[in-house]
């Protein structure tokens, strides 16, 4: 427990602006050596697809696959995650190679981590504890700092809930007596008061972006939010739309923390936020602790669904079907979506007209060429407008102001004088055209209510 503590927290140095490291992380001194253990029943397609991102997911966190262990079978074991068989085999080979950790492609209960630990007398590691470690590396607010702790503990408290449920299934007597129950019951009540601070803070921190959300809520620009899967380029298209600088980098989870920037056309403006990426089976601690910065894109009018093009029918579908699992659990599964096919340049000519078949409706883009980006922007100036109301107000001559207030607010206006007023017809955000409505129909002179 403590020492499940300590893994999650051990400090490490990286050097981030190493050139010769491909992925921008590299431990001082060398990466670790993994041993990838995997228990799967998929199709052969699926599995290979699940494998490399899991050793991507090593490799971000600063460790290399130096062996693989699949096993296939319909669940893992409950017990030892393999078969004892494997195990067996396995535990030789730990022996012989000294290897820095063993790493499951699937989650662990605590039961099967302790187990495998005392098995392999070797640091255990699931693939949520791999996706943790990454985050607490990407960190770098200090929301975000204190949302990965928080993940962190929860998915350590819940792992000794499965002890705690273990000793308890002893009955108590002979053996389960000792200072192993209380030393259990005094940690866990310091991590549920760590918990609880953590959340008390988070929310503290997050009351300023709360304000910018009722902001938000309120304005009449229109907000769009940049989602998809880690990796597929949101923010270097975030930085090519807008000529944000958000930091890009060919590793899982590099952006943590909410970016917005404004960009106009035609006098109309849009506000594109990037965040955090998604994964299959994103860890629910993480989806929970980051719920704050997930409602950029629960509050967005439209979402820009970015996707890599370079993968294969399955895998993009695999992927797509994760991005919609987290889009249905922030419930932003209503928000209206573009679909944007990006990394266009690496793609054949065969591949891309087989896309652009497969997929009419998306926008091809490449952030590296700028293929595409106009057209997005096109698109995102559509939704934009699309969300204007077309207004027409009767105004007398004696209401000056009103005609003040639909050039403030509104687009393409046009009046017409008749002989009582002034017919104007504008384009206008729709919280702006009730005002000048309700303005209309106070008297004038008549403050508002
Ligand atoms: N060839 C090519 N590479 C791209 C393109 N867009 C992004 N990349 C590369 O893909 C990698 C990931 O890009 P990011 O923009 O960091 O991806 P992301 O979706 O923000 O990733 P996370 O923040 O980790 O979720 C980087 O190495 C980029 O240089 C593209 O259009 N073409
Ligand atoms: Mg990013």
């Amino acid at each position: 427990m403590a020492r499940d503590l300590q893994r999650t927290y051990r400090g490490r140095a990286w050097r981030e602006d190493d050139p010769d490291d491909r992925r921008g992380l590299h431990e001082v001194g060398r990466a670790e050596r993994a041993v990838l253990i995997a228990s799967l029943s998929c199709r052969p397609v699926e599995e290979a697809d699940r494998l490399s991102e899991m050793t991507d997911l090593l490799s971000t966190a600063g460790a290399e696959v130096v062996h693989r262990v699949v096993q296939h079978r319909d669940r893992p074991d409950p017990r030892l995650y393999l078969g004892k068989g494997r195990l067996d085999e396995l535990a030789e080979w730990v022996k012989e190679n000294t290897p820095d950790l063993v790493a499951s492609e699937g989650d662990l209960t605590a039961g099967q981590q302790r187990h495998l630990e005392d098995r392999l007398k070797i640091r255990v590691v699931d693939r949520t504890g791999v996706i943790l470690d990454i985050f607490a590396l990407h960190a770098r607010s200090a929301e975000g700092k204190l949302q990965v702790e928080l993940a962190q503990m929860e998915y350590s408290y819940s792992r000794q809930e499965g002890l705690w449920q273990h000793l308890e299934r002893l009955g108590g007597g002979v053996g389960t007596r000792g200072p192993g129950e209380s030393q259990l019951e005094s940690d866990r009540r310091m991590i549920r008061a760590r918990m609880g601070v953590l959340r008390e803070r988070i929310a503290e921190v997050g009351k300023s972006r709360e304000t910018m959300r009722e902001e938000r809520m309120a304005s009449a620009v229109t907000r769009v939010a940049l989602a998809g899967y880690t990796n597929a380029g949101k923010s270097s298209l975030m930085n090519a739309l807008t000529g944000a600088q958000v930091d890009v980098n060919d590793a899982l989870f590099e952006t943590l923390d909410p970016t917005t920037r404004a960009f106009s056309q035609d006098g109309m403006k849009v506000l594109v936020s990037d965040t955090v990426g998604f994964i299959r089976h994103l860890p629910h601690q993480l989806v929970e602790s980051f719920r704050s910065t997930l409602d950029e894109v629960r509050d967005a009018h439209l979402i820009v669904y970015v996707a890599d093009a370079t993968e294969d029918d399955d895998g993009r579908a695999a992927r797509a079907a994760a991005v919609e699992e987290v889009l249905d659990g922030i419930g932003a599964d209503d928000v209206p979506r573009l679909l944007v096919l990006n990394k266009v340049d690496l793609l054949d000519t065969e591949d891309r007209d087989a896309l652009v078949r497969r997929h009419p409706q998306a926008v091809m883009t490449s952030a590296v060429t700028g293929e595409g980006l106009d057209d997005v922007r096109e698109r995102l100036m559509t939704a934009a407008r699309a969300r204007w109301e077309r207004v027409e107000f009767e105004v007398p001559y004696s209401r000056g102001e009103v005609i003040s207030a639909v050039y403030a607010h509104g687009r393409d206006v046009v009046q017409d004088a008749g002989p009582e007023g002034t017919t104007i017809r504008a384009l206008m955000p729709p919280t702006d055209a009730a005002r000048v409505r309700s303005l209309l129909s106070r008297p004038r002179g008549q403050p508002p209510r």
